[in-house]
């Protein structure tokens, strides 16, 4: 009922906030497109769905790296925000709430949060010594750092055992968290939850860095060594730690400090935080933890994912190596590059960038399944396709079974694929594995086309037309001994082409929220209504009113879903 809707809380999605220090990479847009996907498949299946990204803009790296470059942090900042909103666009990020941890109300929902948990007895003031990564914006114990010689300097540095990063010793008064605190009550917690962290392996090594033992954490920094960030409240001469900043922002961008009853309508807390893999101590140890403190609900999960590399090196910002997202865009298009990085990238493990393999990928996934199967229904003038899906999706109760009892196993085979498919993506995406997801819906592009092949409706065309030109009447006699007719050949083709359209219809729903763009080309082509692209019509069989008439193609490469691409740029 409509206040039922109107209480249902949205399904809450979330990116990391990225540093604005430099400009995005391919390893940031993986990350928005595989939130954008989780998103989009919830609305598909009719649920109400938040998506946020942003960009975390305090702390000591961007404070150096407005430095660097010689202007005002506020305008820095601003420029690098505009280019990650810019790129949010670009991809086709369905975000409903671009977060900038500048915006006045973040600040002041982080000013509230401070005071609660000093209200709250979870702060304290002492001195802090230890090694800090300005790049990694943390602290290190000394048993994770070492001294290493710096290959392009040939400096002694010490460094994070972890991330390779340069770290300093610093000694100074600050506030502290008491994290140590709520060890207990978060290995509690992830004993209820077993689905937290995803893959299970990321939850295994939390489980084990919190069973080993919490320090407390360091949560702010004198303000004449960091200024650019939030004030602590009630003493001028602290800056909160950007972490607690940053991480705040899943609450403050969705109303925190929440007006009481609002809270769930708001989204929050988020269902799924993705995140690289690289932060996940951050948002599945200190986030908890901060949300104990402050009274207020858990995040049900986070999703982590493994890295690109490029030439087997993490892709950072740092190191110089990252892919200019814009131009892959360029390059390769928005559906071909989300398509690309979904099928491809690492969830588990490291996947290497690589502009080839992508071409590769393209050609036998896109062009050669996808699109081949596509042109094959509907460019073809052996066959009518409007015929095949009149008298198969069309039909009514007397009409004949559109999988015959002795028919041919490979037709029975694949109409049970046809079934079985979308549950089993279903099934794949709650378990957050889009990849694995993609990868299904894949093959039975590929299944489509196999069984096409199998079932050679150009063969049977050919012998159709050959019969009904033969004036002799013989290969029609040849026909009726071997057991068929003129009309259960006809049947047979149509048959498989509307098998194959199904597919394509099926398939073409289920790709929605990977590329939007080229399956809304592609269920315009095989004309499907506007209403009828909804989860609910995700069943083979289902919309009888469908590709009557077909949208032409178009004629050349300019009709193709999937144009070659040019592998020389
Ligand atoms: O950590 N491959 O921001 P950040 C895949 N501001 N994904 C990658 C990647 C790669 N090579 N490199 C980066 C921060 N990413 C904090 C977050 S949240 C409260 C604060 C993606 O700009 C991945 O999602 O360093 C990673 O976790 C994130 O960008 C780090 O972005």
């Amino acid at each position: 009922n409509a206040t039922g809707k109107q209480d249902e809380k949205p399904y809450y999605v979330t990116t990391p906030i990225f540093y604005v220090n430099a400009a995005p990479h391919v390893g940031h847009m993986y990350t928005m497109i595989l939130a954008d996907v989780l998103k989009r498949w919830q609305v598909l299946k009719g649920r109400k769905a938040v998506l946020l990204t942003g960009t975390d803009e305090h702390g000591m790296k961007l404070q150096r790296a407005a430095q660097k470059a010689g202007m005002e942090p506020q305008e820095f900042v601003d420029k690098g925000a505009e280019v990650f909103k810019t790129l949010a666009g670009q991809v086709g990020i369905s975000n409903d709430i671009f977060i900038r941890t500048t915006d006045k109300q973040h600040k002041e929902g982080v000013e509230y949060a401070w005071q609660m948990l000093e209200e709250q007895g979870h702060v304290y003031e002492s001195r802090h010594e230890g090694w800090y990564s300005v790049s990694d914006e943390t602290f290190y114990p000394a048993s994770q750092v070492h001294l290493i010689v710096e290959p392009e300097t040939g400096r002694k540095i010490m460094a994070s055992i972890e991330t390779g990063k340069e770290v300093e010793w610093t000694s100074e008064a600050n506030y502290h968290f008491r994290l140590g605190d709520f060890r207990e009550k978060l290995l509690r917690f992830y004993e209820e939850h077993p689905d937290y962290i995803v893959p299970k392996s990321r939850m295994d090594d939390v489980v084990n860095q919190v069973k080993a033992g919490l320090e407390d954490l360091s949560i702010s920094r004198p303000a004449e060594r960091l200024s650019w960030g939030v004030r602590v409240p009630g003493d001028d001469s602290q800056t909160i730690y950007v972490w607690l900043d940053a991480l705040l922002n899943y609450a403050t961008a969705v109303g925190y400090p929440f007006t009481p009853g609002k809270e769930r309508a708001s989204g929050f807390p988020p269902d799924v935080q993705v995140v690289g893999k690289d932060i996940v101590r951050f948002h599945c140890i200190y986030w908890p933890a901060f949300l104990m403190a402050l009274d207020l609900p858990i995040h049900k999960q986070v999703f982590t994912h493994a890295h690109w590399t490029l030439g087997k090196k993490k892709m950072a910002k740092s190191s110089g190596n990252g892919v200019n997202p814009f131009f892959a865009l360029e390059r390769f298009g928005i559906d071909p590059l989300r398509w690309y990085l979904i099928h491809e990238g690492g969830i588990g493990d490291d996947a290497d960038y690589d502009n080839a393999f992508i071409i590769e990928k393209y050609k036998k996934g896109l062009q050669g399944g996808l699109g081949n199967l596509l042109a094959r229904i509907l460019r073809s003038k052996q066959w009518d396709a409007e015929r095949a899906v009149k008298r198969f999706a069309h039909r009514d109760a007397s009409a004949e079974p559109l999988v015959l009892e002795n028919g041919d196993a490979s037709t029975s085979k694949f109409y049970r694929q046809l079934q079985n498919v979308p549950a089993q993506v279903d099934e794949l995406m709650v378990q957050l594995l889009p990849n694995k997801a993609l990868q299904h819906i894949m093959r039975l592009v590929y299944a489509a086309n196999v069984m096409l092949q199998y079932q050679s409706p150009w063969t049977r065309v050919t012998q159709l037309r050959s019969a009904m030109a033969d004036t002799t009447g013989q290969e029609l006699d040849d026909l009726r001994k071997a057991g068929t007719s003129i009309e259960a050949l006809e049947a047979d083709v149509d048959r498989s082409i509307y098998l194959a359209v199904e597919a394509l219809r099926l398939v073409g729903i289920m790709l929605q929220p990977f590329m939007p763009t080229a399956s809304k080309r592609q269920l315009d082509m095989l004309g499907v209504a506007e209403d009828r692209r909804s989860w609910e019509w995700c069943q083979v069989g289902k919309d009888d009113s469908y590709g009557v008439p077909f949208c032409p193609i178009g004629k050349g490469e300019k009709g193709l879903l999937f144009p070659p691409l040019t592998s020389d740029f």
